[in-house]
């Protein structure tokens, strides 16, 4: 260990370092990627003007619109993982150029695990995406917002808090909110967020992106979407969700976080079409779906221990 600084023996995105700028220098970068990595690692996001070509935007409209209502308020206003029915939602997932900018910020191969395709503007109120989705070690997720058309300030465009992603990622046990896995707390975080922004004064900004546009925002990046003002306007947008190869992926929003019971996923890289194996730093472990959660057992779990613990969570109690 002695050889490797401590900046290096961190287990975190290197753009998400305490030792951010030893990093960068140890980094060959051209000045353009310098330059997205310090944006990423002060504010938490970056845009890529003109990232996707119009000509596949408009293939997937085509493609995705007869899935969703004529007007603003009418269901479904969204819908989640339609990559397993539409090649060009797939497409927009897994551009190449977009894995580059995410190897380069992350130093790891790039997981697109999720797709949200919307029609109309989310309204969606202030949040961590870290809520949904966290991972051990900490932070190797990030969400990746393409606009499919242009957003202004009628058709409810995105908001966010530079910066606030350098603060601790909050679960519900932080927050003194029971976690029992229902949807019914998640209010509670939302109010919870909005009052830390304010209370530690936060300034929220509102972005306009021009359609083929990209904004990549760290996992702890608190954001959401404005409301619409606009009467019957549309905001065709995809939201990907990518994690990176290498670790524990959980849901801390449906886990138990003060007994550790997490609420394992089961993560499918849309690019490739095949389940992610959770890995303790790469080694590959086990995972045992016991309903509500799916336990981890990683290379170093006893067998007795395992028994015990299933056995546990399927009668309740302990057996010895
Ligand atoms: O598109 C929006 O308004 C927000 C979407 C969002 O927060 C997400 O998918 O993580
Ligand atoms: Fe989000």
């Amino acid at each position: 260990m002695k050889n490797i600084s401590v900046a290096q023996r961190m287990n975190l995105p290197w753009v998400e370092s305490p030792f951010f700028n030893d990093l960068l220098q140890k980094h060959n970068l051209t000045p353009e990627q310098r330059e997205l990595a310090t944006h990423y690692n002060r504010e938490g996001f970056i845009v890529l003007p003109q990232q996707v070509s119009h000509e596949l935007i408009d293939r997937a409209i085509e493609e995705i619109k007869g899935e969703y209502p004529d007007k603003v308020g009418e269901e479904p206003s969204r819908h989640q993982d339609i990559w397993k029915r539409y090649g060009t939602v797939r497409e927009l997932a897994s551009q190449p150029a977009i894995f580059d900018v995410l190897r380069m910020l992350y130093d790891r191969e790039p997981i697109p695990f999720q797709t949200l395709n919307f029609k109309f503007g989310t309204q969606q109120r202030a949040h961590s995406d870290s809520i949904h989705f966290s991972c051990t070690p900490a932070r190797f997720m990030c969400g990746v917002w393409v606009a499919l058309e242009e957003t202004s300030a009628t058709n409810g465009p995105l908001f966010y808090y530079p910066r606030s992603h350098r603060q601790e990622e909050f679960n519900y046990f932080d927050l003194g909110i029971e976690a029992r896995g229902n949807y019914e707390e998640y209010p509670n975080y939302e109010d919870f967020v909005e009052e830390f922004m304010a209370a530690k004064g936060y300034e929220r900004k509102e972005i306009h992106m021009k359609k083929g546009d990209v904004l990549i925002w760290s996992s702890n990046l608190i954001h959401g979407g404005m409301p619409i003002t606009g009467g019957n306007v549309t905001r065709w947008s995809q939201v990907t969700h990518y994690y990176f190869e290498g670790c524990m992926y959980y849901s801390p929003r449906f886990s138990d976080m003060f007994s550790k019971n997490l609420n394992l996923r089961h993560v499918i890289n849309i690019a490739t079409g095949k389940v992610v194996q959770h890995s303790e730093n790469g080694k590959p472990i086990e995972t045992i779906n016991t309903g509500n959660f799916r336990y981890a057992v990683s290379h170093n779990f006893t067998l007795p221990v395992l028994v015990k613990e299933l056995v546990k969570k399927l009668i309740g109690k302990k057996p010895f």
